[in-house]
């Protein structure tokens, strides 16, 4: 299913006057606007394959119709995302869950969609059918030598798929760590990682990145072996200037400042990327900016700061990536919503007054300070977000365009009822 160009074109027709003055509004508000519709244009969010057919819990699984049942289908799912919102231009893969058989077939659907490949996932949380040894007890940590060099194998496997798909970085999350005290040596798993890891390190092209994603907890409940940020910090200041630290929303003990995480992650360089999603009590995987949208406003707010303090590409120079999973609703609906959450708290992020913030904070004006931050959270900046498509031939409103044009019941027409997404 493509989503023609003329029915993006009638969509915006009938919203295009009422969009017209709240635009005009807003610049009567914040002046300048051109700059940040621009900003805006360029910024890039990254959808995971995973993420496209429902996710499901351990408690069951009530699937959508219309999934995806091959990688093909999963492009062209993030290809409609991004007619729509033009603001999708990439897919994540997750190896072995997305093994494609023609490259360069592969590839040149992607392009078709004006789709980029970002980051390649590998999994050595789950044993695979034709695999010798199991993850049971970790893979970059196992103390069974045989364990790790199967789990650096897979890896450097996962990268060469990269690389032929014109991917530049490698997300390495280990669900490795312990569930009860004792049954591990804290400092062995430590090196036994660290190991695999400068294995899987020495593989990198020059112009790659490893991301090490760190969680507190889950699915070990006693111990993780990359469990924050500090001991992601650790291992990539270890393995040198392409390994970066991934920050996932929802990895965090509960009222971590993360946005304090990421602006000294910036300031170090070892900020190397996001999994977007919001949460309540852990791991959540809910819709970006649904629940604590201050928060995911107060990240972008570091993040644009700190790039700039840095002379960094806001679009280009760290992995912007959703990581979601949903048993509720429909997986594009829902994706959509948190691109245009994530485009909102950066655009906020960009009205920011820094210089009247810098000068509260040397004049230690509390309330100031507070006052400038809010006054640009409270900016109802969604016109800015919708101009920014709008030049960009997408949809004014895109999940309104979605539901009229019945995506989803066109999906299932093609694909069927009952279709199983691979992944989790
Ligand atoms: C797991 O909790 C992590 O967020 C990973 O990024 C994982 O690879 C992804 O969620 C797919 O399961
Ligand atoms: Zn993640
Ligand atoms: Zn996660
Ligand atoms: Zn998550």
């Amino acid at each position: 299913m493509i989503i023609d160009s003329n029915k993006i074109d009638t969509h915006n027709e009938i919203l295009i006057q009422s969009h017209a003055n709240k635009l005009v509004f807003l610049a009567s508000e914040i002046g300048e606007t051109e700059n940040i519709v621009q900003k805006l244009i360029d910024f890039q969010i990254a959808i995971p394959s995973w993420a496209l057919g429902t996710g499901g819990t351990r408690f069951g699984r009530f699937a959508g119709g219309g999934e995806p049942r091959s990688l093909e289908e999963k492009i062209e799912d993030v290809g409609l995302l991004h007619a729509l919102n033009n603001a999708s231009g990439a897919i994540s893969l997750h190896i072995p869950w997305d093994i494609p058989t023609d490259y360069n077939a592969i590839k040149s659907l992607a392009a078709q969609h004006n789709l980029k490949f970002d980051a390649v996932n590998s999994n050595t949380f789950q044993d695979q059918a034709n695999q010798e040894h199991s993850y049971k007890f970790g893979s970059l940590q196992n103390v069974n030598k045989a364990v790790r060099k199967q789990a650096v194998a897979h890896n450097i496997e996962v990268i060469q798929q990269g690389i032929a798909l014109g991917s530049e970085s490698l997300t390495v999350w280990l669900a490795d760590g312990s569930s009860f005290p004792g049954q591990l040596n804290f400092r062995k798993a430590y090196q036994n990682t660290l190991e695999s890891l400068e294995e899987i390190y020495a593989a990198l092209p020059s112009n790659w990145k490893l991301f090490l994603e760190y969680k507190n907890a889950e699915p070990n409940f006693y111990s993780t072996t990359v469990a924050d940020w500090g001991q992601s910090y650790s291992y990539v200041k270890k393995l040198g200037d392409k390994a970066k630290t991934l920050v996932d929303l929802g990895h965090h003990l509960p009222n971590a400042n993360i946005e304090q995480i990421v602006s000294l992650l910036l300031m170090e360089d070892k900020l190397g990327g996001f999994h977007f999603n919001d949460s309540k009590y852990g791991d959540d995987d809910l819709t970006a900016g649904s629940l604590k949208p201050y928060q995911l406003f107060l990240i972008f707010n570091e993040l644009v700061e700190g790039m700039d303090a840095r002379g960094m590409n806001h679009a280009k120079d760290l992995g912007w990536m959703i990581d979601a999973s949903h048993n509720i609703k429909d997986p594009l609906e829902d994706l959509l919503q948190s691109v245009e959450a994530i485009m909102i708290a950066y655009a906020q992020a960009l009205l920011v007054d820094r210089k009247a913030l810098e000068i509260a904070q040397n004049e230690n004006d509390v309330v100031r300070a507070q006052e400038i931050l809010q006054n640009a959270f409270r900016t109802d900046v969604r016109a800015l977000v919708a101009e920014a498509r709008l030049r960009s031939g997408a949809a004014l409103n895109p999940v309104g365009l979605y539901r009229d044009l019945a995506v989803r019941n066109g999906l299932i027409a093609e694909r069927g009822l009952k279709t199983m997404a691979t992944g989790l």
